[in-house]
């Protein structure tokens, strides 16, 4: 099928934290949102470093298989953050999440690492607001096990536990795939949103408004939630070419 990713994205230190730990990529064919942790400029350092490494590896090969060349580019993440950390001891445990989609000829591809997440509304079916992305994260593992439900999860006090993430040792990310169906939606955005917007919330705005206006508002309702972390959100359209 033949389609366009238009897509908008907005980033916002949030209320509380001084710096934005969070990057996002926004390209012809791929998307990308990164939350980084670490120490002093570690959270900023590593969100950046993996994000333009996986945004150009997703660009310059995209015929290859497509898990593979995202499967390496994460590696190639790890790597970088471990010759950083060699060359500056005080970036020692950066890391960052990623949630990257990749737009190929015939799927779409979702690779994920940590707990930003990505969501998909389908033209045909908007009543529902599904998500792509399974959270490598505690609470989520208490959900699948039945100990709290989805809306406990967003109140647990352990909830920004992450379980996974890129940093300088190589792990493998998580996928999921779609068919390319121009008027579909999707959104990737980072905890500082999920975090502190009911999904209930964050479906409203992205089923009624325009995709510039949408990305403002879901910031503007991170906002009036207190932000205490940064938040991104790409909000991208599937157009005619
Ligand atoms: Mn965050």
């Amino acid at each position: 099928m033949r389609y366009r990713v238009t897509a908008a994205g907005r980033t916002h230190p949030g209320r509380v934290r001084a710096i934005n730990e969070d990057t996002h990529h926004i390209g012809e064919r791929v998307l990308v949102v990164a939350d980084g942790v670490g120490g002093e400029a570690g959270g900023e350092i590593a969100s950046q470093t993996v994000a333009s490494i996986i945004a150009n590896v997703a660009t310059s090969r995209p015929t290859e298989d497509v898990y593979q060349s995202l499967t390496d580019a994460v590696a190639r993440g790890s790597h970088a953050i471990a010759r950083q950390v060699q060359e500056e001891p005080g970036l020692a445990g950066m890391s960052t999440t990623i949630t990257v989609m990749l737009g190929g000829d015939r799927r779409i591809v979702f690779a994920q690492v940590g707990d930003s997440r990505a969501y998909y509304l389908r033209a045909k079916k908007p009543e529902t607001l599904h998500q792509v992305t399974r959270d490598d994260s505690f609470v989520q593992e208490l959900v699948d096990a039945g100990v709290i439900n989805r809306e406990q999860a967003q109140h647990h006090p352990q909830r920004n536990l992450i379980l996974k993430a890129v940093g300088d040792h190589i792990v493998a990310p998580s996928f999921a795939s779609y068919a390319p169906v121009v008027g579909d939606r999707y959104l990737l955005c980072s905890d500082g949103l999920t975090d502190y917007v009911a999904e209930s919330d964050i479906h409203a705005v992205v089923v009624a408004e325009h995709r510039d206006v949408a990305a403002d508002r879901l910031i503007d309702l991170a906002l009036r939630a207190g932000a205490p972390d940064n938040v991104t959100v790409i909000v991208a359209d599937l157009t005619t070419p």
